[in-house]
């Protein structure tokens, strides 16, 4: 029965992978029904492996439609939008494309880092509309030399140190413990990173136990020069606090990828100068994203063939 090997798609992918998934296996795509709940209903009991995004993941009560289901292949590292309790309680594996995209969400940050502290989008802006004939940019600040702190030193984090040495930039971090073999300084707590960053990049994990973990008192713990970068969740950020910081001056300014509820933008963040906006972008290069659709069909492939995952989590 072909029907058992069905894949149900909760949102977009890149049309290669949808491609390649379509011409090996019954695709079901579960963001084109009008219904969807009554389409699962119908069809959940022939879906056998579930493929989603990393920021979209799947809802316990489509899972729970799905009485045979036994992966969960996220394209992307993210399981935050995933219940793990709850996929380990059905015995769903869940895979990830960690590795491959590393080197882009690094350079992502640095990228953010960069074009706040020294104005790129401003300056950009400011030639484009014939500013230029008038006077110059205001100053910038420097990047070279200074002190970054990043929340989180796994594989992204790790990479973001080494970019951030290539610019002689002293590299603090916290995490719950200190990284072995690293020689970047731990700071036992959030505040303290906070309090002598001169750049704090997030590059933690999102859900429940981070969320909200960058509020207002890590703003306040920050220097008023210091600029948050932040590629990894919207949910790590208190957004409310992070606008109130940024139109106080409460700190310098933010380069951000990721938001509370993408694709929307608050307006007040819209309106600020000293805000670097990129739409959920770390990882859409055409090179990663062709090894991302990659890790992904393998894991699908694997599942079927009853062999060993290579992006399991669990
Ligand atoms: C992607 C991500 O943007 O890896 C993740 O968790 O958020 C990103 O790589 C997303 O999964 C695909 O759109």
């Amino acid at each position: 029965n072909t029907l058992s090997r069905a894949v149900l798609l909760v949102a977009p992918v890149i049309d290669s992978l949808q491609a390649r998934l379509a011409a090996d296996f019954p695709l079901f795509r579960l963001y084109e029904q009008d219904d969807p709940i009554a389409f699962l209903r119908e069809q959940g009991e022939n879906i056998a492996a579930v493929v989603t995004r990393g920021d979209v993941g799947v809802q316990n009560s489509v899972l729970e439609l799905l009485p045979h289901v036994g992966l969960v292949a996220i394209f992307g590292v993210g399981t935050d939008a995933v219940d793990l309790d709850y996929a380990r309680s059905r015995q769903i594996a869940v895979s990830i494309t960690s590795g491959v995209l590393t080197n882009d969400v690094a350079d992502l940050a640095m990228g953010l880092l960069l074009c706040g502290a020294r104005q790129l989008c401003q300056g950009d802006r400011f030639v484009r509309e014939g500013r230029w004939l008038n006077g110059g940019l205001p100053l910038a600040t420097q990047v070279s030399g200074k002190r970054i702190g990043l929340l989180g030193m796994g594989n992204i984090g790790q990479a973001i140190a080494r970019r951030a040495a290539g610019f002689d930039m002293q590299v603090l971090y916290h995490d719950r413990k200190p990284v072995e073999g690293l020689g970047y300084q731990w700071c036992a707590d959030l505040h303290t990173l906070a309090h002598q960053s001169d750049f704090l990049v997030i590059a933690a994990s999102g859900g429940e136990a981070n969320r909200g973990i960058i509020d207002a008192s890590v703003f306040k713990a920050m220097p008023a020069h210091a600029w948050l970068i932040n590629i990894a969740r919207g949910s790590l950020v208190d957004q409310q606090a992070l606008i109130l910081a940024l139109q106080n001056g409460v700190i310098a300014g933010a380069g951000l990828d990721v938001f509370d509820d993408e694709p929307h933008v608050p307006a007040e963040l819209v309106a600020l100068e000293n805000v670097v906006l990129q739409p959920h972008v770390a990882s859409a290069t055409h090179e990663t994203r062709k090894k991302m659709s990659d890790v992904v069909y393998a894991n699908v492939a694997a599942y079927f063939a009853g062999a060993k995952l290579p992006g399991a989590i669990n």
